[in-house]
């Protein structure tokens, strides 16, 4: 598609970007779509809980204020969603799982890193893509409290793959010891998801 390369390089030029930030098949937006199945749900801070499982030491489930008052952390990163927008230097807040891993602490054998959220999405990523700096548990995006499409309270960011890996409305990580494709990836999408080899469906 050498056209649509091109003019959606001059796109990126255009807003003052250098287009080799540009995965493949992908076109510049300066807004942020929504995208998600199913509803946005209705959530209770005065319940809600993160709850780490699987292949760790030690269960833990933190309350909001609990994750609020962990060291933070701020990202500003791409994110590529597999329906072709890009949309640059994203700005993020919350906790790395580096501090989560200190309260939980992972066994030898987890490998992979499922996150279960609201309705009972799940996504599934190599522990590897949630250890990765830029990484994030988030509750502010862009200076703000999450908002309930982007998925307040609180959702992942793993801006290595394509968006779909990035649950919203985050309710869980459960280490696992075996891949366990999660809600896009058992409807088609590659498990892998890696935007600059283009690694969007299965079929
Ligand atoms: N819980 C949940 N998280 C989800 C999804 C979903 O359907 N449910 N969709 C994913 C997809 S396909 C994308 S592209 C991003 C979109 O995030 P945004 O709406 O904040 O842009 O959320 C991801 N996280
Ligand atoms: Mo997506």
């Amino acid at each position: 598609m050498p056209l649509f390369r091109s003019k959606a390089e001059d796109k990126v030029r255009e807003a003052g970007y250098d287009p080799i930030r540009l995965p493949p098949g992908q076109y510049f937006t300066e807004k942020w779509p929504v995208l998600h199945a199913g509803e946005v749900p209705d959530v209770d801070l005065a319940t809600w809980t993160l709850e780490l499982s699987g292949e760790i030491e030690q269960p833990v489930a933190l309350s909001f204020a609990q994750l609020r008052e962990l060291p933070a952390t701020e990202v500003t990163t791409d994110i590529h969603c597999v329906t072709r927008w890009s949309r640059f230097d994203a700005q993020f807040k919350g906790v790395h799982w580096r501090e989560l891993a200190k309260l939980c602490r992972p066994k030898p054998s987890a490998r992979f890193a499922i996150a279960h959220a609201e309705h009972g999405f799940t996504s599934n990523v190599p522990l590897a893509a949630l250890e990765d700096a830029n990484a994030l548990i988030v509750y502010e995006a862009d200076g703000e409290p999450l908002t309930p499409d982007h998925g307040y309270p609180v959702r992942l960011v793993i801006p290595t793959k394509y968006f779909w890996k990035s649950a919203k409305w985050l309710r869980g990580i459960e280490l696992s010891a075996s891949d366990k494709p999660g809600f896009w990836e058992r409807y088609g999408y590659n498990n892998n998801a890696d935007f600059w080899q283009e690694q969007r469906y299965e079929f």
